[in-house]
């Protein structure tokens, strides 16, 4: 049995929790991440891949900038494709010059990781059975396995990183959580291959078969999505299946343009909304998908972790610096107010991009009349970019 002392207890080793360890350290704070499972696992997961300036600004806050800087991908524009053309939202002219990075969600992991252990900061790998104890109180803890062996973690805050299907928001006592979910009547089939992209900027695709997404990670690697039945196993998709659906929801110049090849990972993502309220339970705080779900359709989970890293690293700074509780009392009424509006976009371009079984034709009808009306309106245009790049953080009279 090991009893050990820090000032904050990070449970998931994800890039919310990895940024907060490295914000925190940064501003002299001690922490130790508790996860679950290794390493090499964390960064096997292959997910988001579009990074808003916030959050981009925030890697660099935590000195973890310079690769994203070097290999990533600035992109001041999306495209549209509907009705066997595409149509570019100049999303850089819209917002006045922001952009969007493409870099995907392993490389800021491994990023996180490096500097972690380069700083000789603890993170605990495949822990098992970690529980949170007395976090209603003022002297909080948790507990877990390691190595056969049991540990007693104490600490000032927890800061439950932990993901959708974490311990943390399982924790917090009966009644004491509202929880609004959404789940989508389809899922998301992705293939990751080292291929050319098909365009130099992301392609949405609305088709009467179904949503598309050509997305990328480098110039000569490929992140490819095809709407598809929440039923479908991945071992039903060869990848020349996965191929020849992909070709056939893009415009003909796309789908000349494709290459294939290979695939190198290939997972089915079921689509949610969900939200849990409020994000902070005494000396526990909430922060990322513990809190929160999105589609991905608006490229908006990871920025949505990193913005409520940027509150709840602002707060504890405050709360050890300043001697000041506001920024912690204010923490879930703030991030709330960003999340619900990334809630809402996500649920919008979700809701316009993919095909529902249950509106039929004159649903269909509706959406393209809605692209229509986007690709043709500098106002509507504008109204995507903006939510796209990312909504500005609110002076809401506390740190921002
Ligand atoms: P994470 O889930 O990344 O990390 C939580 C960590 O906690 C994990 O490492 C987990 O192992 C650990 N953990 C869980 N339970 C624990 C316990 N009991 N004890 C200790 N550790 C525990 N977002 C996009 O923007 N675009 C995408 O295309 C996209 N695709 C996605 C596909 C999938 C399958 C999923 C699940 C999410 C996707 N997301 C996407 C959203 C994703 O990028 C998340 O928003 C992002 O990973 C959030 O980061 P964290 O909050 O750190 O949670
Ligand atoms: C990705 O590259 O994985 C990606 C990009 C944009 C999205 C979702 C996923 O909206």
């Amino acid at each position: 049995m090991s009893i050990q002392r820090t000032q904050v207890a990070i449970i998931g080793a994800g890039p919310a929790g990895l940024l907060l360890g490295q914000l925190l350290h940064r501003a002299g704070i001690a922490s130790v991440i508790v996860e679950r499972q290794g390493g090499e696992y964390v960064l096997g997961r292959i997910r988001a891949g579009v990074l808003e300036q916030t959050t981009c600004d925030l890697l660099d806050e935590a000195g973890v900038g310079a690769r994203l800087h070097a290999e990533g991908l600035v992109h001041g524009g999306i495209e549209l494709a509907f009705g066997g053309a595409r149509h570019r939202i100049d999303m850089h002219t819209l917002t006045a010059g922001k952009h969007v990075t493409v870099y995907g969600q392993t490389e800021v992991t491994r990023d996180l990781m490096e500097a972690r252990h380069a700083e000789g900061l603890t993170t605990v790998y495949e822990a098992s059975d970690v529980a949170l104890h007395d976090f209603d109180g003022t002297h909080p803890c948790i507990t877990y396995t390691h190595g056969g062996s049991a540990h007693t973690l104490h600490c000032d805050f927890i800061a439950g990183c932990d993901g959708y299907h974490g311990v943390s928001r399982a924790s917090v006592p009966e009644g004491a959580l509202r929880t609004f979910e959404k789940v989508y009547p389809f899922g998301w089939l992705g293939i990751l291959a080292d291929t050319p992209p098909v365009s130099h900027e992301l392609i949405y695709s609305n088709h009467a078969r179904g949503f598309a997404l050509c997305s990328m990670r480098s110039p000569t690697r490929t992140r490819y999505y095809v709407q598809c039945p929440l039923e479908d196993k991945v071992e039903q998709w060869s990848d020349a299946a996965f191929w020849d659906e992909l070709r056939a929801r893009l415009d003909p110049a796309a789908a000349e343009a494709l290459v294939t090849g290979p695939s190198i990972e290939k997972s089915i993502a079921p689509l949610r909304s969900f939200v849990a309220e409020p994000m902070r339970f005494g000396r526990l705080f909430l922060a990322g998908d513990a809190a929160h779900i999105v589609p991905p359709t608006g490229a908006k989970g990871l920025n949505l972790a990193a913005s409520d890293v940027r509150y709840l690293s602002r707060a504890l700074i405050e709360h050890y610096g300043d001697k000041s509780s506001a920024g912690i009392d204010h923490y879930s009424d703030a991030c709330l107010k960003r999340v619900w509006k990334a809630v809402r976009f996500s649920w919008w371009f979700t809701s316009l991009m993919h095909k529902f079984p249950d509106t039929g034709e004159f649903g269909q009808k509706l959406q393209q009349a809605e692209l229509d009306y986007l690709v043709h309106s500098r106002a509507a245009s504008t109204a995507l970019a903006e939510n796209y790049v990312g909504m500005p953080f609110e002076a809401a009279g506390h740190p921002v």
